[in-house]
C-alpha cells in the first residue's frame, strides 16, 4: 500500500526538459496556461465565460455541512472535470518546476473538493447541488464517471508530484463507492463517456491494488453486452440532460462487447479513452481478444479515418468519426481532446506491442492537431482544428459553426486547454519508457534523463523538429534502489539492459553511430547495421535500433548519435478522399506544413507544381524559430475584365509563385485569414 511522502516516479521525474522547442511550450504551460486556468475556474478572469467550477465544489461542501441550498450548479454536467483537469496539470508541472507557493494552492483546491466528497465517497457535484436522489441513473449524459476519471488521474499525479496521499485518499473513496456500487451491489452500467476505465488502471497501479484494475476490465466487459443499455436507462428515468432521443449505441462504443469492435466509431473522445483502457486492458490481463480488438480499431483509424495531422473526428455532428475515408477539410472536427485521446491509445498499444509505428502516429498526433490547439502565446485555444479555413464563413455558417478562424479565451466547454496543457507537462512521460528491461526513446526532445536505479544519466541534445540531429551522451552514475513506477503504463523496471532508439518511420535515411563510429544506416528506406565490435549484438526490429548499454557506458561515458533527415516531402492522399482529390500536402519530419494568408495573401488560388521540390526557407522568429518551407506553384489570377464573375468560359491566366508554408501547429498566429493543409497541385 501507498505511503504518505513515498513518492511514486514517473519518467517525468527523471527527465527534465531543458532548452529549445518543449522547453518553449512547458514555460507557456507553467506561466501562463496553467495560471490562467487556475484564475478561469475560480471565475476570476472578467470578459470569459463563466466556469462555476471551484464555486461548485464550495456550495456542494457547504450544501453537506449546513443542509443549505438553493439548487444552484453553474457550467455544463462535466464541470468537475476542468478542476480535475487543472490538478492533474498543476501536478505534473510541479515536478518539472517546483513551487511551493503553487502546491499549497493545491492544496487549499483539495480541501475544497474533499469537503464536496459525501461521506460514502461519492463525488460529483451536479448530483450533489441539484439530483441527490439521481446518481448513477444516467450514465450515458451525466458523466459522474467521466469526472470521477479525471479526479482519479488527478489523485495519481498529485500523488506521484508530490508525494501527498491528500488527492489520492479522496480519490481512492470515490473508486470504492464505485466499486461498491458496480461490484458489490452488482448495479449494471458503465459510463456513457469512457475515462475512468483508463484512470482506474492508473489507480490500480499507485496503489498496489487489484481491485481498481478489475473494477475497470468489469467496464469494458460489460459494455456493448446489452447495446440497448442506454436505452433502457433513458425509458426507465423521468429526466435527461441533453433532450430524450434515443440514442444510437455506436455513438458511446456499445454496439457490441468491446472485443468485437473494429471499427471506430461515435464520439471520437469516447472512442479514443476507450480503447486506451482496452490496450490497458489487454496488456494487465493478458486478454488476448481485447488486444485483438485493439489492433482492427488501431488499423481503422489511421488507414482510413485519421487525418493527416494526427486528428480524428470528422464532423461536428455528434463529435464524432462518420466513415471510411470521409475526410473534410474545412468541416472537420478534430477536437484537440480527440487527438490527445489517439495519443495515449498510441501510448498504450507501444506498451502492448512494443512497436515503434504506434509513436509514429502518436507524434504526428501531438506535433499537429494537439499543438494547434493552442496560440504561442497559450491565451488561446482552438477546441476545433481543421485543415482549411475560410474566412466570413469558418466559424461563422451553419455547416462551419465549429470551426472558429481565430483561437477564443475560453470555452464553455472548456475540456480542450486543460487537456493540452496536462499533455506538455507529462511530455517526459510519452518521450520515455522502461520496459522489458529497455530504455526506450520515443520522442526527440533536449533534457538530461538521470535513471539512478539503472546507474545512468542521459543528455540528450536536440534541435528536433526542426532538426532531424538527435545527440545521447551516457554517463554512468552511482546506482540507488529506487525504483520507476510509471502509473500510465508499466511499473517495476529496476533495471536498463538496453537502450531502443526510435528510428521514425518518415526517414527514409538514417544514420545512428555510436562513440563516432558508424553502426546503423538507413538508405533509401534499406536498414544496414554495421559491425559494430561490441560484445553484445545490436538489432533493429519493429522501427526500434536497440543497443546493449552496457558497452555503451563501460568506460564511464558514450556517446550516440542520431541523424535523420527529415524528409522534406509532399504527401498524397488516396483518392477515396474526396476533399484532398488531386492535391498534396507538404510534410518535413513530424511536422504538416500548411500556407497561410499572412504570407501568402489569397491562398485559395494557390497551386503548387507537380514536380516542385519543397525546401526549407527562412526560420521564423515571430513563430518560435519555426522553419518555414518554399514550393514553387502558381497563383490563379481573376477571371480578365470581370473580377467578380462567379463563372468564366474564358480560362483565368495563372502567376508563377514561390508559395510558403509554416508549420500547421503555428498556423493563425498572425492574425485571421485562409488556410490550407491540402494544396491543389498543377
Ligand atoms: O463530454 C466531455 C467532453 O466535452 C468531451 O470529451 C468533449 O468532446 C466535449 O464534448
Ligand atoms: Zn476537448
Amino acid at each position: 500500500m501507498t505511503k504518505e511522502n513515498e513518492k511514486a516516479p514517473t519518467m517525468n521525474h527523471f527527465f527534465k526538459v531543458s532548452g529549445s522547442f518543449w522547453k518553449f511550450y512547458q514555460e507557456i504551460a507553467v506561466k501562463n496556461i496553467i495560471p490562467y486556468q487556475e484564475k478561469a475556474i475560480h471565475d476570476e478572469i472578467p470578459g470569459i465565460e463563466k466556469s462555476y467550477s471551484v464555486k461548485n465544489f464550495i456550495l456542494a461542501a457547504e450544501k453537506l455541512k449546513y443542509g443549505k441550498t438553493d439548487g444552484t450548479f453553474g457550467g455544463m454536467v462535466f464541470q468537475d472535470s476542468d478542476v480535475a483537469k487543472w490538478l492533474e496539470a498543476a501536478s505534473y508541472s510541479l515536478v518539472q518546476y517546483p513551487d511551493p507557493a503553487l502546491e499549497q494552492r493545491i492544496d487549499k483546491l483539495i480541501e475544497q473538493v474533499a469537503a464536496a466528497q459525501e461521506a460514502d465517497g461519492y463525488l460529483d457535484t451536479y448530483f450533489t447541488l441539484k439530483y441527490p436522489d439521481q446518481k448513477f441513473k444516467n450514465l450515458h449524459d451525466a458523466h459522474e464517471l467521466y469526472c470521477a476519471g479525471h479526479f482519479i488521474e488527478a489523485g495519481v499525479a498529485y500523488y506521484e508530484a508530490t508525494g501527498k496521499t491528500s488527492l489520492l485518499n479522496v480519490v481512492q473513496k470515490l473508486a470504492d463507492c464505485i466499486y461498491q456500487h458496480f461490484i458489490v451491489e452488482q448495479n449494471p452500467g458503465y459510463s456513457g463517456h469512457p475515462e475512468i476505465e483508463l484512470a482506474l488502471f492508473k489507480l490500480s497501479r499507485a496503489t498496489g491494488n487489484s481491485k481498481y484494475a478489475r473494477l475497470a476490465k468489469h467496464f469494458i466487459d460489460v459494455r456493448g453486452v446489452d447495446s440497448r443499455f442506454f436505452n433502457k436507462e433513458m425509458e426507465s428515468r423521468s429526466w435527461n440532460v441533453w433532450g430524450a432521443e434515443s440514442v444510437d449505441p455506436k455513438y458511446a462504443q456499445n454496439d457490441k462487447p468491446a472485443k468485437e469492435l473494429s471499427v471506430a466509431t461515435g464520439h471520437a473522445v469516447r472512442a479514443g479513452y476507450l480503447y486506451t483502457a482496452m490496450a490497458d486492458a489487454a496488456k494487465t490481463f493478458g486478454d488476448e481478444e481485447l488486444a485483438q480488438a485493439c489492433r482492427r480499431l488501431w488499423q481503422n483509424i489511421t488507414q482510413k479515418r485519421m487525418y493527416i495531422t494526427g486528428g480524428i473526428g470528422s464532423t461536428a455532428h455528434l463529435e464524432s468519426f462518420t466513415a471510411d475515408y470521409d475526410l473534410p477539410n474545412d468541416t472537420a472536427y478534430t477536437e484537440t481532446c480527440a487527438a490527445i485521446s489517439l495519443m495515449m491509445f498510441a501510448r498504450q498499444m507501444f506498451r502492448l506491442e512494443g512497436d515503434a509505428k504506434y509513436i509514429d502516429v502518436m507524434e504526428r498526433s501531438l506535433y499537429n492537431n494537439v499543438l494547434a490547439g493552442m496560440q504561442l502565446d497559450g491565451k488561446k485555444f482552438f477546441y476545433v482544428n481543421p485543415l482549411e479555413s475560410l474566412p466570413n464563413i469558418s466559424g461563422i455558417i451553419p455547416t462551419h459553426k465549429h470551426a472558429l478562424s481565430a483561437r477564443p479565451g475560453w470555452f464553455g466547454c472548456a475540456c480542450c486547454p486543460p487537456n493540452i496543457a496536462r499533455t506538455i507537462t507529462d511530455i517526459a512521460d510519452y518521450a520515455w519508457a522502461l520496459q522489458n528491461k529497455t530504455l526506450a526513446s520515443l520522442l526527440f526532445i533536449d533534457g538530461i534523463l538521470t535513471l539512478p536505479q539503472a546507474g545512468i544519466k542521459i543528455t540528450q541534445s536536440t534541435n528536433y523538429p526542426f532538426e532531424g540531429a538527435v545527440c545521447y551522451s551516457f554517463e554512468k552514475i552511482a546506482k540507488t534502489s529506487s525504483f520507476v513506477k510509471n502509473a500510465a503504463g508499466n511499473i517495476e523496471e529496476t533495471e536498463a539492459e538496453n537502450f531502443a532508439l526510435r528510428i521514425p518511420g518518415w526517414a527514409k535515411n538514417a544514420r545512428i553511430s555510436l562513440n563516432g563510429k558508424t553502426i546503423f544506416k538507413i538508405e533509401n528506406g534499406e536498414a544496414k547495421i554495421f559491425n559494430t565490435e561490441l560484445n553484445a549484438p545490436v538489432s533493429y526490429a519493429k522501427g526500434f535500433l536497440t543497443i546493449p548499454l552496457q558497452p555503451v557506458i563501460s568506460a564511464g561515458s558514450g556517446k550516440i548519435e542520431a541523424s535523420f533527415d527529415l524528409n522534406l516531402r509532399k504527401v498524397y492522399c488516396n483518392s477515396k478522399v474526396a476533399s484532398n482529390s488531386a492535391k498534396a500536402a507538404v510534410m518535413a519530419g513530424p511536422l504538416v506544413y500548411c500556407a497561410e494568408s499572412a504570407d501568402n495573401g489569397d491562398v485559395l488560388g494557390l497551386r503548387i507544381w507537380q514536380k516542385a521540390e519543397p525546401q526549407f526557407g527562412a526560420v521564423c522568429s515571430d513563430l518560435g524559430n519555426c522553419r518555414k518551407i518554399t514550393v514553387n506553384g502558381v497563383r490563379q489570377l481573376p477571371f480578365a475584365g470581370n473580377e467578380e464573375a462567379l463563372y468564366s468560359d474564358i480560362a483565368p491566366s495563372y502567376q508563377e509563385v514561390s508559395v510558403e508554408l509554416i508549420p500547421y501547429y503555428a498556423w493563425c498566429n498572425r492574425g485571421e485569414g485562409e488556410m490550407r493543409v491540402w494544396l491543389p497541385l498543377v
